[in-house]
């Protein structure tokens, strides 16, 4: 761990303390207005306040260490304590939040459930594999080459990354012009913030291939990392959720 500025030290206190506030609103929201949506959408949001849950929980865990890897030195500075900072805490967040993120939007497409279940049997199993094959490399904390264990990895991570968004990006344009304006929207907005949400986590990955490294390459990846998830967790879960909400109002009108 390198040596950080009093600066660097807090912006990553305050952002880690921000992602807890974050996950744990968003985890009360979707607990109390749940029943709002239909028992087709409940899933829905019921997932997403699992994910928000895990990640809260995580978070502690990566705030704790964050605090007890660093000690104020004589300097004013931060030293390293010698308590490891286990880089594990976001991979296995990710690793049960990921499949999560995907079968909350599978379950706002309107699809039928037979075809619900195939997509969320491919697309659960591929982001499961893409954080694995992900986590292999990013345990080479040392390589600075693309060509080396994390590069090797991280290409492979890459694989089910892309045919994630490949096959999502599919089944929302089809799911968009059978809904709403209003649900096709929202649909548009959900794509659009997966996209450049997800795109994040490939490319802080890449940063030592870029020569990023050292104490700013450290805070930018933990602030990079909190804001990612804030994005990807709650606005996305917030998103999800307004789409059942609308369909709930809708189909509930067309039956009237
Ligand atoms: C809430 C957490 C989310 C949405 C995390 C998403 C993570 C990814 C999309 C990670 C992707 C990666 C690659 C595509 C290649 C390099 C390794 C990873 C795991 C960072």
């Amino acid at each position: 761990m390198p040596e950080l500025t009093s600066a660097q030290y807090s912006t990553v206190y305050n952002l880690l303390s921000l992602a807890i506030a974050s996950m744990m609103a968003t985890f009360a929201f979707f607990a109390l207005v749940r029943t709002e949506v239909s028992l087709k959408y409940r899933g829905a949001v019921t997932a997403g306040a699992m994910v928000v849950f895990i990640a809260a929980y995580h978070y502690f865990r990566i705030f704790n260490n964050w605090e007890a890897a660093y000690q104020i030195n004589a300097g004013g500075g931060y030293s390293p304590t010698g308590v490891p900072f286990n880089h594990a805490y976001r991979y296995v967040d990710w690793m049960l939040t990921v499949p999560l993120l995907v079968v909350e939007l599978i379950l706002v497409l309107d699809l039928s459930r037979k075809e619900t279940t195939r997509l969320i049997t491919k697309l659960g199993t591929a982001a499961f594999l893409m954080i694995i094959l992900g986590y292999f490399g990013e345990v080479d904390r040392t390589s600075t080459s693309v060509f080396s264990p994390r590069g090797l990895w991280g290409t492979l991570s890459t694989i089910p990354f892309v045919y994630i968004l490949f096959v999502l990006l599919g089944e929302i344009r089809a799911s968009m012009s059978r809904s709403s304006p209003q649900v096709s929207t929202l649909l548009r907005n959900t794509a659009l913030l997966t996209v450049f949400a997800w795109g994040f986590y490939p490319i802080a990955y890449m940063a030592p291939f870029f020569g990023l490294t050292g104490a700013g390459a450290e805070m930018g990846l933990q602030v990079g990392y909190s804001v990612a998830d804030i994005i990807a967790k709650c606005v996305y879960g917030l998103l999800i959720h307004a789409i059942a909400v609308h369909r709930t109002e809708e189909e509930a009108a067309r039956r009237v």
